[in-house]
Order: structure tokens, then sequence, then C-alpha cells
């Protein structure tokens, strides 16, 4: 019997009723069908590996544990070469990070793998043998048409239960449809028009720290030296640094189009998406204009259903001007929405402004999240509030 099935087999149903009032619900809302299907319980601790432990979102998912009161038994930091013998402190207590190896998943039951595609495709294949379910925050098996891409909140119903490997979508897709996928229930959507302001955290901790060290050098009145973002990043912004394909599109505004689609079940849905970093440390942010096949539905309606939308939080005070920032994301679980207005040049758009922060739901919890959903594990309870930010 694999790790896999011998966890299963301790799977009991819960006595607690699955809660899905605290994360995916407001009331009147129906929890997730796959959620209710799994409403079971983990009754003891899990053996859990995080890959890319020393990385950014792999330092988010060691206080998401604790947060979210994850049952983590054994814990397993894991990390490529390079970044591996650092000492990591949890809960007061000092873990080694080793070196990534195929058999280092044996006896493993949930993997987190956050260190890039490649090691994901090397990784993924022994850590699904060893029996463990792999949640994949890469774009290695995002689009492989077996492997469910899941926001928990918008399609939960992707997770069967025999998925061994779940894959995390790409962080603006995942912030541009927690804002739009509540608003299908308004009417058929057509056509999305976005553009994005991404954060250094999408880049890594190393671009985070380029960020802050250019910043203060140009504050000094040095010249900041060049790093891995192809132009100077303080003070300027620049078109996503991947590759542009053939169409003009770099690979960052390819991903959304194609996810954006996959999670929604929605082929036809138009993306037309233009994704640029911006010098802000953690949350990303985008302009979203949403076109409906009839008439757009009215503003109230709009805020109406992003209010009672699951891990979205409205602020649209025009009278303060007061809209999500991403300041205001940072270290937040929820997607902020605001700017919430009829589109005047077309008469079935809507426009609004949406920011999250990149390292929690655009990662680091989304990836939890799927993980409590396939586990059956109840929704945690109150939550205290995250972590402040730099
Ligand atoms: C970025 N999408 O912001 C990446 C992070 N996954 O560049």
């Amino acid at each position: 019997m694999s790790t896999w099935e011998s966890s299963s087999a301790l799977l009991k149903e819960s006595h607690a009723p699955w809660d899905g009032q605290a994360v995916y619900n407001k009331p009147g809302r129906r929890p997730p069908q796959a959620a209710v299907g799994y409403h079971k319980a983990v009754e003891r601790k899990l053996s859990v590996a995080v890959l890319g432990a020393t990385g950014a979102v792999g330092g988010e998912f060691l206080t998401l544990f604790e947060r979210r009161h994850f049952p983590v038994g054994g814990l397993r930091l894991l990390a490529s070469e390079r970044s591996a013998g650092k000492r990591l402190l949890i809960r007061g207590k000092e873990i080694a990070v080793v070196p990534v190896a195929p058999t280092s998943f044996d006896g493993v039951e949930v993997a987190f793998f956050s260190a890039g595609a490649s090691r994901s495709r090397e990784f993924a294949p022994p850590a699904m043998a060893a029996g463990a379910l792999v949640i994949d925050n890469s774009s290695a098996f995002r689009m492989d048409p077996g492997v469910p891409l899941v926001i928990p909140e918008i399609n939960a119903h992707a997770v069967g239960p025999k998925d061994r490997l779940i894959a995390v979508p790409n962080c603006s897709a995942i912030l541009v449809l927690m804002a739009v996928a509540p608003l299908r229930a308004l009417g058929r959507i057509e056509r999305l028009v976005v553009s994005t302001y991404q954060s250094a955290s999408g880049g890594g901790a190393a671009l985070m720290r380029e960020l802050r060290e250019q910043t203060g050098e140009v504050l000094a009145g040095r010249e900041p030296r060049a790093g891995i973002a192809p132009d100077p990043y303080a003070f300027n912004l620049f078109s996503h640094n991947t590759p542009i394909n053939e169409a003009g599109y770099n690979e960052e505004e390819w991903k959304v189009i194609l996810e954006c689609r996959k999670i929604l079940g929605a082929t036809e849905l138009k993306v037309n998406v233009t994704c640029v970093r911006v010098p802000v440390l953690r949350a990303h942010s985008a302009s979203i204009t949403i076109e409906f096949a009839g008439a757009a539905p009215t503003e109230d309606a709009v805020r109406s259903a992003l209010a009672a939308a699951p891990g979205v939080r409205v602020i649209d005070d025009r009278a303060a001007n007061r809209f999500p920032t991403p300041l205001l994301a940072s270290g937040q679980d929820d997607v902020l929405v605001g700017r919430i207005r009829r589109d005047l040049s077309h008469p079935s758009a809507i426009s609004l402004f949406a920011c999250t922060d990149q390292l929690l739901k655009g990662a680091a919890l989304n990836a939890l999240q799927i993980a409590e959903l396939a586990l059956g594990l109840p929704q945690p309870p109150a939550l205290p509030p995250a972590s402040t930010p730099p």
C-alpha cells in the first residue's frame, strides 16, 4: 500500500461539519461541491515537505502552516544544492534545509513545490511515486489536461479523490479570476481586457532584494547596479521579464490567457492582457475590463456579487477616493477589489481594479487551500491577522 493510500485510509468522517461558511462561503452561498464531497478530516498529523523552502513563497508556507493550523507532523525542508544547508526557525526549533533528491519524498504525504518548473518536472514523478500528494506552484503541469488547475473558491469541483498532483495557477491569473469569477452570476462573460502591475515578489526573493538595494542606491545618489531585472528597477517599470512569442505576447500574458480559460472551463473566453513589472515589493495589481454577452450589470449588482464572494474584499469608497492598493493587500489573505464602474465606451462592459498579496493568495495560500480541500480538512476557524509584510 502506498503512503497515500495508507494516509487516505486514516481519513475518517468528521463529526465537525465542513465549515464552508468560514472561507469559501458567505451567507446564502453554497460550499464548493468537491469540498462537500470530501466532508472528512484528517485526525492525525501529516508528514509534509516543502521544496523551495528558502524562497519567498517557501517562507510563506511555514507561517501559513501555523496560521491555518495545518496538521504538520514531520516537516522536511528541501531546496536546491545551492540553497541547502541553511537552518530555518520554526516554532522555536531550527530545521535544516536539505538538498532535494529523488528519495527526499519517501514517507512524505503532502509536498508543496515552489522551486520552479524544471525542478517540478524532475521531482514530481518520484514524489508521487513515493505516495505524496503534490501541490505544484510552478507552470510545469498547469496546462496538462490530466492535472487540475485550481483556485478553491472558483473550481473546487476540479479536484477529484484520486488526484495526486494539483497545480496552483499563475499569480496574475488568480488575481484576475478572483475578481471576475463571481460576476459570472450576472451574465455570460465574453471578453476580458487586463493590464497587470506585478510586484518584485513574483520574480522571487532575489528580485525583491534587487528592488530594495537599487532603491537605496538611487536615494543615496549612486548609480544602481544592474541585477537580474532586464532594466533598472528602482523608480521604473518594465514589460514582464519573460520571453515574447511570435504573437508578441510574453510568457506571463500567455499563461494568463490559457489558465483563465482552463480554470473557468471557458475555451472561447477572449482575453487581452498586458503584463508589467512595477517597483512594488509583494502585491500584484490589475486593471480589468469585463465584457458581458448582453447589457452590462449595474454597478450595484457587481459590488454585491463581489462583496458576497469568498476571499474577496470590496474597497470602493469614491467619496474618500479610497480603493485597493498593493500596500493594503500586502500580508492579507483577501483579494481587494474596487474602482467598480461602467465602461462608458462599451454598453456591455464593467471595469474594476484588484490587488492581491502575490506570495499569499497568489501562491502559498492558494496552494495550502488546495491541500486542505484535497485532504478534506475542515476549514480553519477564525484566522488571526495575516503577517505584516515589509
Ligand atoms: C511573476 N507570475 O509575477 C510570476 C510569479 N509566479 O512574475
